[in-house]
């Protein structure tokens, strides 16, 4: 199939996954070509089956904001036509979606309906959950969402989600995030320790894009109660809006010696395996990416009972589910993971096997599968 990726390139799950699924389907054997601002983060290396179209957004003193959307739509009408790709593949509703439709717009005179490409969305979490619930962009995600050939998310709270918010016309299909257990697995490597300066004491982990749903101050207060009681190092991978808050607070607990920002990072696998937990507080998450390749890499998660995380996190066998903002529960069943040696190796070899269940291979297919669907 000649296939067309839309996705964010910053540093998030949803340009991750729409990377790895296309990286996966290249492999395959399919055409993939990827529209993006810049190239997206976890891109890499060239690889055969795989074209990058840079977005250029013109630049006008007239307007105040460049129109990224209409680019986008014109990139992909005119790659969509020469290369007669069959389906786009927008990830996140807008404004990939929406660009994907303009784009089937503007290509209505130059080729038949049944030629013209079939539109999927996928949707990811904070474009229904905070974008979609915002009341002035309501109605254009909803647009997206109803233009779409077919809509897929990430978890069934996440469908539950976009149904109650927006009654779609169509069936949404759950196809959840998944994981390359060949390349995220376990491999402790003493020389990372060395270079973090991290002696014997417990490494706790978190990755995330630090936005306001990812509590990172929470993440911090739970470090802190911790640490007064386990010898332990928190690893913050990742940057955004709130690291300056959390840096402020490490400050102001005094723990700036066992607390190291390392910033955004793309091999994330040797942070990993040296970690023995990971801190995921947030108040919303559709799924949890980063949740999922910790576990394949053996480390037990303690998170929140919110939105897809019960999905494929059984509390007492791949780490604890606690509501969000409990903060004394958290610090609670960390300190009880990180103490009971035998219960933390359980929990690690279960995370392990639980991620397989979400391998790349399998969930791939799920994807090739929806589209033949679409162009039946
Ligand atoms: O918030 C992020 O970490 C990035 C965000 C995005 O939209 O890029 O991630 C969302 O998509 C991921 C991939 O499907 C999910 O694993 C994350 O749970 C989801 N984030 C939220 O729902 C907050």
């Amino acid at each position: 199939m000649k296939i067309g990726i839309s996705c964010h390139h910053t540093y998030g799950g949803s340009g991750a996954i729409a990377t790895e699924l296309g990286k996966a389907l290249a492999a395959k054997g399919h055409s993939i070509h990827f529209f993006s601002q810049a190239a997206p983060f976890r891109l890499g290396a060239y690889a055969p089956n795989i074209s990058y179209h840079e977005v250029e957004v013109m630049r006008y003193p007239l307007f105040d904001a460049p129109f990224y959307t209409l680019a986008l739509a014109s990139k992909i009408a005119e790659v969509a036509f020469y290369e007669k790709l069959d389906v786009v593949h927008a990830h996140y509703a807008i404004p990939h979606a929406l660009s994907a439709m303009l784009a089937r717009q503007m290509l209505e005179d130059k080729c038949a309906e049944s030629k013209c490409f079939k539109l999927a969305t996928t949707l990811h979490g904070t474009d229904i959950t905070v974008v979609g619930a915002d009341r002035g962009m309501q109605d254009v995600v909803r647009l997206a969402i109803n233009k779409s050939d077919g809509v897929t998310t990430v978890s069934h709270y996440l469908k539950d989600e976009t149904v109650r918010m927006f009654n779609p016309k169509k069936e949404i299909t759950v196809i959840p995030n998944f994981v390359d257990t060949s390349l995220f697995y376990r491999s402790p490597k003493q020389e990372i320790r060395e270079l973090l300066g991290i002696g014997n004491e417990k490494v706790i982990i978190h990755i995330s894009n630090f936005r306001p749903v990812k509590c990172i101050g929470d993440i911090i207060r739970i470090f802190y109660a911790v640490s007064q009681k386990s010898d332990a190092t928190l690893l913050m991978v990742g940057d955004g809006p709130e690291r300056s808050e959390a840096e402020t607070l490490v400050r102001q607990f005094e723990i700036m010696g066992r607390v190291r920002f390392l910033g955004k990072l793309v091999d994330i696998v040797p942070l990993l395996s040296i970690a023995d937990l990971m801190l995921m507080p947030s108040n919303v998450e559709s799924f949890g990416l980063a949740a999922l390749e910790a576990m394949a890499c053996g480390v037990p998660i303690v998170a929140t009972m919110a939105g897809g995380f019960p999905e494929f996190i059984e509390p007492g066998r791949h780490g604890y589910l606690l509501p969000p903002g409990d903060i004394e529960g958290m610090t609670e069943k960390s300190l009880l993971l990180l103490s009971d040696h035998n219960h933390w190796l359980d929990s690690s070899e279960a995370c392990v096997r639980q991620a397989k269940r979400y391998e790349t291979a399998l969930l791939v297919e799920q994807y090739e599968g929806y589209y033949r669907m679409l162009l039946e």
